[in-house]
């Protein structure tokens, strides 16, 4: 572990650490941003629990006081959700103003890979990442997610992306930069509420202990360099394809026409799709995110 004095473990996820045991980094916006009060306290802390049973420790990720922690109380966690849209979404770019004022902050998938890094955790579950925007010709929109993944040691697990991005210009984003892209069981890159996207993957894992074999050899390779795992919502909780790319559709017609830009695109979008689906959607992302929490409590026991 590189120790930095703006770092700060949680009691059990620095004891896990130094005995080795398997631990799963968590992120925060999903929290704050990604889904509304209750159900984002509810399924934080489920993912918790569903790690453990799992056998490994959950660290999940924010900025509290100006610290980069790793492992919240649950204090901690109800607070991010309570507040949700007033907390900061902080990604890389916003940690140094966040540290240096003692700020909170909920954390990206970037910012969640920053701090897994630096506390030596390899695996991290997520819902979905951040990518290229549609649009992303004109407006410049790409997720500092990206950038993320091509310097940071960590292996995400998410659902694919969800096409309110533009899923061609992200695999091909990822490839620029280096990033392996693993399907889980597919050879397809997963659109995150629903199973396909018509988009290959460029390789496939059907074992958790494959995928471990692959983070342990690209730690071999590579001092640098992350790798995203795109893990397929189970069959009987995925959309039909035309109700949620009709509501995504709509989304964005709407976030056009209010300029809504820049940071607030991504939670604009997922709360007006969650409105158009009658809720659908969000019991979607729940279930996902705890496939995904599964996946990678088994694939930080089996490095
Ligand atoms: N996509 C989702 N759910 C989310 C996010 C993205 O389906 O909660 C959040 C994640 O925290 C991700 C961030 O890292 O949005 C990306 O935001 P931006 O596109 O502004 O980088
Ligand atoms: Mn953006």
């Amino acid at each position: 572990m590189k120790l930095n004095t703006y770092l700060q473990l949680s009691p059990e996820v620095e004891a896990a650490l130094a005995q080795g045991k398997p631990i799963v980094a968590l992120e925060s916006t999903i929290i704050s941003h990604g889904m509304p009060y209750p159900q984002n306290v509810e399924t934080a802390l489920n993912c918790q629990r569903i790690c453990r049973e799992n056998g490994a420790v959950p660290a999940t990720c924010a900025i509290i006081g100006g610290k980069l922690c790793a492992g919240l109380t649950d204090e901690q966690i109800d607070y991010l959700g309570r507040e949700g849209r007033n907390v900061t979404k902080a990604s890389r770019r916003d940690l140094p103003m966040l540290c240096a004022k003692g700020m909170n902050g909920a954390t990206t998938v970037a910012a969640t890979m920053i701090i897994a890094a630096m506390a030596g955790i390899k695996v991290f579950a997520t819902g979905g990442i951040g990518g290229v925007h549609r649009g992303a010709e004109t407006t410049m929109d790409i997720s500092a997610d990206l950038e993320e993944l091509a310097q940071t040691p960590v292996c995400v697990v998410c659902a694919g992306a969800k096409s309110i991005l533009d899923l061609g210009l992200t695999m091909e984003y990822l490839e620029t930069k280096g990033v392996p892209v693993i399907g889980f069981g597919t050879d397809e890159l997963p659109a995150f509420y629903t199973r396909k996207s018509g988009f290959s993957v460029p390789w496939r894992c059907d074992t958790p202990e494959e995928l471990a074999a692959a983070v342990n050899a690209q730690r071999a390779l590579d001092e640098k360099g992350g790798m995203l795992v795109v893990n397929p919502i189970p069959e009987q909780y995925s959309m039909d394809a035309d109700v949620i790319n009709k509501a995504i559709d709509d989304a964005i017609e709407e976030a056009n026409r209010l300029g809504i830009k820049g940071k607030d695109t991504t939670p604009f979008l997922l709360a007006k799709i969650k409105d158009l689906t009658g809720g659908e959607s969000l019991a979607s992302n729940i279930q996902l995110v705890y496939n995904n929490v599964r996946l990678a409590s088994k694939v930080a026991a089996a490095l």
